[in-house]
């Protein structure tokens, strides 16, 4: 399918977000990382290598495992799939990308507050990097995601506002939540649901405040998103937190994008 990549580009830079149309990661690629998603959760590792935060697997609740991509080769395919990554320079601008983190995220259906995702700009949790510019998520379906499925939802242009420190990833309930954000004067609270098919992607500024509701169907909603970092952004100096600590090693942390070898 083809983009606009002027309208996807403009999106992330005016909106905070860009939302392309349609199934991009390959399918072989999608099919093997829909198989191994179901290893990792249930603790089939074929890298050898676990990931880096496997809480067990609660059907009752948003199952969140950390780098499940150092624990699949599939995975690791996945993340670094070539026409995603190609995109995500059209989107961001960068010269270079990098994975740095990358999270599973399966989301049961009936879960109800269990399921949510609270409010929150990403930056909240990603304090080790110098500057808010040049750090992002690919989100990738790895389940269609429709509207009963509790998909992410973005807050229009919200990243303009700065890093407000306001939202909790975890935190269940939304509304009070949202009440103790405060939203710049003369900006409105526009929330836009990322709804996808399987293989299809967002993608986010690490300032645009989102979240998602429970997931009502009878399907999970299946995702791994992605962080990234471009060529503008370094680690704190002399910072030693655990995911600025593996930057050189392709297995934690592979280049997906690299403008020289294009
Ligand atoms: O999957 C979700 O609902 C939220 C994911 C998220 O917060 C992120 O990818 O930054």
């Amino acid at each position: 399918m083809s983009h606009d990549h002027d309208a996807l580009h403009r999106g992330f830079v005016e909106e905070g977000f860009a939302i392309p149309r349609g199934s991009l990661v390959d399918p072989d690629t999608l099919a093997a990382a829909q198989a191994a998603m179901l290893q990792v959760r249930d603790g089939t590792f074929d890298t050898g290598v676990p990931p880096s935060g496997h809480p067990g697997y609660d059907p009752a609740k948003l199952c969140k495992i950390n780098d499940p991509h150092l624990a699949s080769h599939a995975l690791h395919a996945l993340v670094s799939d070539p026409t995603v990554a190609r995109l995500a320079a059209v989107v961001t601008g960068a010269r270079r990308i990098q994975v740095w983190a990358t999270q599973l995220l399966i989301k049961p259906p009936a879960t109800a507050a269990a399921g949510h995702v609270g409010w929150h700009q990403d930056r909240q949790y990603w304090r080790y990097w110098q500057q808010p510019e040049g750090l992002f998520t690919i989100w990738m379906a790895l389940s269609d995601v429709e509207a009963d499925c509790g998909p992410m939802r973005f807050v229009r242009g919200s990243h303009r506002w700065g890093f407000l420190d306001q939202g909790d990833f975890f935190a269940g309930d939304h509304q009070a939540l949202r009440d103790g954000i405060d939203v710049p004067d003369g900006e409105t609270w526009e929330e836009v649901s990322a709804l996808m098919p399987v293989g299809g992607v967002s993608f986010h500024h690490c300032l645009t405040f989102h979240g998602s509701d429970a997931n009502t169907s009878d399907r999970p909603r299946c995702s791994v998103a992605v962080h990234l970092r471009t060529e503008a952004v370094e680690p704190n100096e002399g910072d030693e937190s655990y995911y600025v600590s593996h930057l050189a090693d392709p297995a934690h942390a592979p280049v997906i994008y690299d403008e020289d070898d294009a």
